[in-house]
């Protein structure tokens, strides 16, 4: 075996023992942290003879329901296997759908002795994700993924998958959520500090715009991925295609403009999320034409003309609410995204403040491009 991390030193024969749950006829050769993550820890396990596969614990501060998020991937990932061999996709393109792996006792996870609670899933070989866009190509293969995910997902009713995170991407209740950990916690002042705490204050009316829309029976629920930033969708190596949707904690009942907006906020900031450089951060509306005729080659027939209407809103909502979770989680001292240092989440809400305001100038021309395309 390799020399390991420090960090994982410390618990490298418990992955062991916890990677055997999962194949257990193996033999392991490797287990090291793969991916950049900011809610589970993330292993590539490498065995002898056998293809590798991706170990990882569930963050249960965050999922206080694991077992539910389990069984969600299990339905979902039966369902799409069965509808793929059923439809005609028309394109000749490889579309894979992540594998749970079972424990020898027939368990869709494994729960250590230190409580933590782990899961197998098979790896999408030939394939790499990426933090940030790398061109048009990728942009347009970004949108296409989510797009097929949408499309897979269309006609599984609903009420088949719990709800496994109770308020995510319901907007005014994160704003609720800043407001008691402003009034609990206080907000050390600083330039970075203000300009948060003014952004959010200037901005009263923007949480309410996707939730009012569905209360008035203008956006419907479907089934949507709820994390689809870019690096949660592969790309195939040799063809440059996307080749499948992974991180599927999140599959639940929601509005199809959350998956949108996460889309389209992570995948037209050309800097990134981690950027230090957050004055510079800016929304590029070229590759959000490339996204959104990604996913509309394969989505077109399934949007209204009201789906249509909320795509900018729901752009400019998603950046929005991503700052409001980054800073409330600074301000409540890092509870819920892992983190480097303490001030993590203050840069990162500064970055989506930044790529909110970026997107807020292009309104006219982003609203148009949007409505040339139905
Ligand atoms: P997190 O919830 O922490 O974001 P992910 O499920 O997205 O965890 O996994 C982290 C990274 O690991 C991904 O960005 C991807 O690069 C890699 N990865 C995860 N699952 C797979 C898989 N089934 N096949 C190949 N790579 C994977
Ligand atoms: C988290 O797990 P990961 O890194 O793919 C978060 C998303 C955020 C994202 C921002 C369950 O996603 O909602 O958009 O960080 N996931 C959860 O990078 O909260
Ligand atoms: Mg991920």
């Amino acid at each position: 075996m390799t020399d390991q991390p420090e960090t994982i030193n410390q618990n490298f024969s418990q992955l062991v023992k916890i990677a055997h749950q999962f194949q257990s006829d193996a033999k392991i050769i490797d287990i090291l942290q793969h991916g950049s993550g900011n809610i589970n820890s993330t292993f590539l396990v490498t065995l002898e003879h056998q293809p590798p596969f991706i170990l990882q614990r569930l963050n249960t501060a965050v999922f206080c329901q694991p077992e539910l998020v389990m069984d969600n991937i299990c339905i979902l990932s039966d369902y799409v296997h069965q509808t793929l061999q059923s439809i005609d996709l028309s394109c000749d393109r490889r579309w894979l759908m992540p594998k749970v792996l079972l424990t020898s006792e027939n368990c869709h996870h494994y729960r250590a002795e230190d409580g933590t609670f782990w899961r197998g899933i098979s790896f999408i070989d030939n394939s790499q994700s990426f933090d940030t866009i790398q061109d048009l190509h990728h942009a347009r293969e970004i949108g296409y993924g989510l797009g097929m995910f949408h499309r897979l997902l269309h006609d599984l009713p609903i009420h088949k998958l719990a709800d496994t995170l109770e308020g995510f991407h319901i907007t005014p209740g994160y704003l609720k959520h800043y407001h008691q950990a402003k009034e609990k916690f206080g907000a050390k002042s600083s330039p970075e500090v203000n300009y948060c705490l003014k952004f959010i204050g200037d901005r009263p009316d923007l949480p309410y715009v996707l939730e009012n829309a569905k209360a008035a029976g203008k956006l419907d629920l479907r089934t949507i991925h709820g994390d689809p930033k870019i690096n949660n969708i592969m790309i195939d190596c040799s063809t440059k295609e996307a080749v499948a949707m992974i991180d599927l904690d999140t599959v639940k009942p929601g509005l199809i403009h959350y998956d949108i907006g996460d889309c389209l906020r992570s995948g037209c900031n050309p800097l990134g999320e981690e950027t230090d450089d957050w004055e510079a951060v800016y929304f590029d509306p070229e590759l959000a034409r490339e996204i959104l005729q990604g996913y509309l080659a394969v989505a077109r027939d399934f949007l209204t003309q009201n789906d249509y209407h909320y795509i900018y809103d729901s752009i400019r909502l998603l950046a929005f609410e991503l700052g409001l979770r980054f800073f409330t989680d600074y301000l409540e001292g890092n509870v819920y995204f892992n983190v480097e240092h303490a001030e993590h989440n203050l840069a990162r809400a500064l970055v989506q403040f930044k790529l909110t305001e970026s997107i807020e100038s292009q309104s006219a021309m982003l609203t148009k491009t949007i409505l040339e395309m139905i």
